[in-house]
């Protein structure tokens, strides 16, 4: 992707209203909606950099829907970023990898003309916090489905990935990137911490058509699909040719992939049957972007936008990348 010139420094709050003129039929109502994830994302991004000097990290004593073990920061994200998104009620509903159920905003005859919902990932890459590394944050937004005069239900939060209206991620990296799609492309825009401001600093990112950076936990190859272990040892029989990357954050092995051109694989295995990661707070945000960058994102047969999902915590085997990587991996599945 080009680097945005000096010249022509475009704010994330420019670059929302400029795209906002394009429709003039807008109410501003999603602008708001990015503006609180905004908002929020500054505040974990704050948080995160600060994690090392204060008595913050470690293990809580709780555990989240799935049973895994929460670090408070992910409990802090979690908290920071529904309070940003109700606080100005301008969504119906949210539904957090870390909570069991779907948060309903608010009555909608309080607010009739609210009909966003958001799902978020708001800490991921969680076992990394201790350690100091690059962590995420993932988040997806639809349209309600149900009447606006009631309040909102599972069926909202249960659309496929192809009804998403926008989606994006936050990285927490050596800078704070905040990047999204809403179906026109992919936009990146770093934070400068010191005035608080996300510039456009990634326009249009597409990913190089080629690639040949892997990114996959291969200590569990024991027990992979075999169409998975013949395509890694394929892979390693081209000497030289491909390498891997892993940083077990999946928004930084993602976004790595993104520039550089790579692929990303979660396949089934004994420990995650279905594969660890979330259909609903992970794939289907990023399988959004990965496409709109020109990349392809599927689970072992099928384009993962198009799984219609059937809880809000669902797993499903994840693989997405550029377009050449997904068509040799397809040959294998
Ligand atoms: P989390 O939501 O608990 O943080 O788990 C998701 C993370 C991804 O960011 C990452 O790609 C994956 O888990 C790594 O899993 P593993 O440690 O099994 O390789
Ligand atoms: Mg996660």
């Amino acid at each position: 992707c080009n680097i945005q010139s000096k010249q022509s420094m475009h704010t994330l709050g420019e670059f929302l209203i400029a795209s906002q003129q394009k429709h003039p039929a807008s109410t501003g109502e999603f602008s708001k909606v990015i503006h609180a994830l905004r908002l929020a994302a500054k505040v974990v991004s704050h948080k995160v950099n600060k994690a090392g000097l204060i008595d913050i990290i470690g293990a809580n004593g709780v555990t989240n829907a799935q049973g895994e073990s929460q670090q408070k920061l992910d409990v802090y994200a979690h908290e920071t970023f529904i309070g940003s998104l109700t606080n100005r009620k301008i969504v119906c509903g949210i539904a957090s990898e870390e909570a069991d159920d779907f948060i309903e905003v608010h009555n909608s005859t309080e607010n009739p003309e609210s009909k966003y919902i958001v799902l978020i990932d708001p800490l991921d890459g969680s076992s990394n916090i201790d350690v100091n590394v690059s962590l995420g944050t993932i988040f997806s937004i639809y349209k309600r489905i149900s009447p606006s005069t009631g309040p909102v239900t599972q069926e909202d939060f249960l659309q496929k990935g192809t009804e998403q209206v926008a989606a994006g991620y936050i990285l927490y990296g050596t800078s704070t990137l905040f990047v999204y799609t809403t179906g026109n492309g992919v936009n990146g825009f770093t934070l400068n911490p010191a005035i608080g401001t996300f510039y456009l600093s990634h326009p249009d990112i597409t990913l190089p058509p080629k690639g040949h950076i892997y990114s996959i936990n291969e200590a569990n190859f024991a027990t992979f699909p075999e169409s998975i272990k013949d395509f890694l040892k394929n892979r390693k029989a081209e000497d030289q040719k491909y390498t891997t990357r892993y940083i077990g954050s999946m928004v930084s092995d993602i976004h790595r992939n993104m520039l550089k051109g790579g692929l990303y694989l979660y396949p089934p295995n004994q420990k995650s049957p279905q594969g660890k990661l979330r259909l609903l707070y992970e794939c289907n945000p990023i399988a959004f972007i990965v496409e709109q960058a020109g990349g392809e994102a599927i689970s072992m047969d099928q384009r993962i936008m198009e799984i219609d999902p059937n809880t809000l915590h669902q797993r499903v085997p994840f693989f997405c990348g550029n377009k050449e990587m997904v068509a040799i991996l397809k040959s294998y599945l």
